[in-house]
């Protein structure tokens, strides 16, 4: 029987299956990421709920696991080396788990130096602009009379938007004929741009054909809609 306890996160979030890979997570753009690649892998796994309601990513038992107080983050008890691994950071987990499955990542180097680019461009790029005008849309910055910073993250949210509507012309994924960690990265955010933050018009999102046809086929995958609810909000 696999033995965790020696990681403080399990103090608070108590692994049933010691065995399964952990999750530590919730339903965001970078918490979707994980379940929907776990649920697209068919790897069995354990989500625990970070509610930030109660400020559980602040708590000592997830900073012991990841000091920078983000989810997700992962304990697999089966890492290399079949010793357990810690892991915080979307784009090291996906690719992670693309590396220990052989899957959602091309095998051919050229090709898995491509994906690592979008995953990267989508790590620094989509996720904290759109996050930011999330910020200036939505939340607190709403409410500030100069509209310049609002203004500044929906430009460059916009360039975002026609480089990747750019890059999926005559493409059935960002990587082509093959579904990828690239995809994973960046459609969760697409999506909550324009749901969640109901930023749609500002971006003027109707102009992005080539996004608005991958994002529905991206939706409509099954393991994306299972994933999209995991861990499920008490
Ligand atoms: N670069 C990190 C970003 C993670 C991140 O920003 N997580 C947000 C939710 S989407 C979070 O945990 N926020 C809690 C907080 O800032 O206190 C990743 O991709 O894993």
């Amino acid at each position: 029987m696999t033995d965790l306890s020696a990681f403080a996160i399990t103090h608070k979030w108590p692994a049933e299956h010691p065995d399964r890979l952990q999750l530590y997570s919730l339903p965001t753009p970078n918490g979707v990421k994980v379940s929907i690649a776990l649920e697209e892998l068919g790897l069995p796994y354990e989500p625990h709920l970070v509610s930030f309601e109660t400020q559980d990513q602040t708590s000592p038992a997830f900073l012991s696991l990841n000091p920078n107080n983000k989810i997700p983050a992962i304990l697999d008890p089966n890492g290399p080396g079949g010793q357990p691994l810690a892991l915080f950071e979307s784009g090291a987990i996906l690719l992670y788990l693309a590396d220990k499955t052989g899957q959602l990542v091309p095998h051919d180097a050229a090709a898995r130096y491509e994906t690592l680019q979008w995953v990267m461009w989508q790590m620094g790029g989509v996720g904290p602009m759109f996050g930011q005008l999330g910020f200036f849309h939505k939340f607190a910055g709403k409410d500030f009379d100069d509209k310049r910073p609002r203004d500044r993250y929906v430009a460059e949210s916009k360039r975002l938007l026609k480089v990747l509507d750019e890059r999926l012309a005559g493409r059935t994924w960002v990587m082509g004929d093959t579904y990828t960690i690239a995809d994973i990265a960046i459609w969760p955010w697409v999506r909550n741009l324009v749901g969640f933050y109901g930023a749609g018009e500002l971006v003027e999102f109707s102009q992005y054909q080539e996004v608005q046809r991958v994002l529905a086929a991206f939706v409509a995958r099954p393991a994306v809609a299972r994933g999209l609810a995991i861990p499920a909000r008490a």
